[in-house]
């Protein structure tokens, strides 16, 4: 049924995981890839690099993106970028203009795919691999097979740099995930949720009676909490790397883009997409961690709002998880104060609903904090690595 994922160095639906021997699918070198651009054979359409530096291509990729990029199934709501969010996600460490891929008819942009560097463990293995993201057709191409074509360009080009393995996530199921989670969504503004018609009124539900069930205090309560700094990028570096190797399937971070991820100090212009919090203990040590980015969606049909403003929870870490043998209930009180924070200050800075995923070690805290399940499911997977099905972990940034 998958005409063009069948012939892709992916692991099929009829194979069976248990016998899977993890690793890559296909090796190649570097000098077997063409330099030239997958053909297009499709009038009147060629390819485009973006150079996302230039104000004007930039615009013209927010543009795409906002009209035809992720909706949910009933079209009522779509995801949509700032400037200061393509910029954060487009261009982190390391990126590549030639990773910036786009198909033009004329002079207008109606196709897009994206790719950036990233390293990746799969439980022992540390790669360096590739994150893909933002492919989107203009509506009215769909269903041309445009994609499959972005996706054999974009594969040309990583591999022109010597990389193999790519991670990406989609809503659609294609072979073959290598875990699966769910969305789950927490009212900060439930009136403002129910008017624009995302939270549904429960059998017998009144607003004031939900409003009250979704009431946060206005202070947080963690001692030491505070707003991460430039001066906390290493504690935050060390924390967090550690944390991570609690996962089977996670990013490892450098330096460089524990800044870029958690500080964004590159778009001083630019509005907040960012907010990192630490816990800083008498010792002038950071022992806890927990970061939340801002990413709007268009109110398609609502005569009263036209946007929601959503927190997605991104990376976090705490040392209660690092005692071993870890004590779950120990860590499931603490990320239970940290996620409670959290939710405080995504209140406090005009947020409606506070996002997550069920990964890491979310489960530990979603319910008690009051999140109620999507629709939404997240499908992860890795191009040209097999790997048996892995439960937690998985690489946050795929939110975006
Ligand atoms: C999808 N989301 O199954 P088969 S997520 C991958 N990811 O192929 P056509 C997808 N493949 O079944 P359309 C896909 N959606 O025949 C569909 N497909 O094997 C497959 N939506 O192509 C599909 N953005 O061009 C089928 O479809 C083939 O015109 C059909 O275009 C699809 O960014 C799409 O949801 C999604 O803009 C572009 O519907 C379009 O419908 C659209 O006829 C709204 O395509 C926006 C949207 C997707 C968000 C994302 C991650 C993308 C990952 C791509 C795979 C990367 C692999 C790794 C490459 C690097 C490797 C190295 C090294
Ligand atoms: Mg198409």
């Amino acid at each position: 049924a998958y005409k063009f994922w069948a012939t892709q160095p992916v692991p099929q639906f009829d194979e069976k995981p248990e016998e899977f021997k993890e690793g890559p699918l296909r090796l190649q070198k570097v000098e077997d890839i063409s330099t030239e651009p997958v053909p297009l054979n499709l009038e009147p359409f060629r390819w485009v690099v973006l150079d996302l530096t230039n104000e004007e291509e930039m615009a013209e990729v927010e543009k795409i993106l906002n009209g035809h990029y992720v909706e949910d199934d009933e079209a009522m709501f779509r995801l949509k970028y700032s400037r200061s969010i393509l910029k954060w996600s487009l261009m982190s460490p390391g990126w590549k203009k030639q990773w910036h891929i786009g198909i033009r008819s004329g002079t207008t942009l109606c196709a897009f795919i994206s790719a950036i560097p990233v390293e990746i463990r799969v439980r022992d293995n540390v790669m360096h691999s590739s994150e893909v993201n933002f492919l989107c057709v203009h509506k009215k191409l769909r269903g041309k097979r445009l994609a499959p074509v972005l996706i054999k360009e974009i594969t040309r080009v990583i591999n022109l740099e010597g990389i193999w393995q790519a991670i990406y996530t989609g809503g659609v199921v294609l072979p073959r995930p290598v875990s699966t989670c769910r969305y789950y969504h927490r009212a900060l503004d439930w009136l403002k949720l129910y008017e624009v018609g995302f939270s549904p009124m429960p059998a017998g539900g009144k607003i004031q009676i939900q409003q009250r069930k979704y009431k946060l205090p206005d202070n947080t309560a963690t001692r030491g909490l505070r707003a991460m700094e430039a001066k906390d990028v290493d504690g935050v570096d060390n924390l967090l790397n550690r944390y991570l190797k609690r996962y089977d399937l996670a990013p490892v971070f450098s330096r460089e883009e524990i800044e870029h991820w958690f500080l964004n100090t590159n778009d001083k212009d630019g509005e907040k997409v960012v907010w990192s919090y630490v816990v800083e203990d008498d010792n002038g040590k950071i022992t806890d961690f927990f970061s939340f980015f801002c990413l709007e969606s268009l109110v398609i049909k609502s005569p009263k709002h036209s946007s929601i403003r959503a927190g997605y929870l991104f990376y976090y870490a705490t040392e209660v998880g690092l005692t071993t043998p870890v004590e779950k209930p120990a860590l499931k009180k603490r990320l239970n104060e940290l996620m409670g924070d959290a939710l405080i200050l995504a209140k406090r800075y005009k947020f409606d609903v506070f996002n997550a995923l069920s990964l890491m070690d979310n489960a530990l805290f979603l319910e008690q904090q009051k999140f109620g399940p999507g629709d939404g499911q997240l499908h992860y997977y890795l191009f040209n690595y097999k790997a048996k099905p892995i439960a937690s972990g998985v690489d946050a940034r795929n939110q975006l």
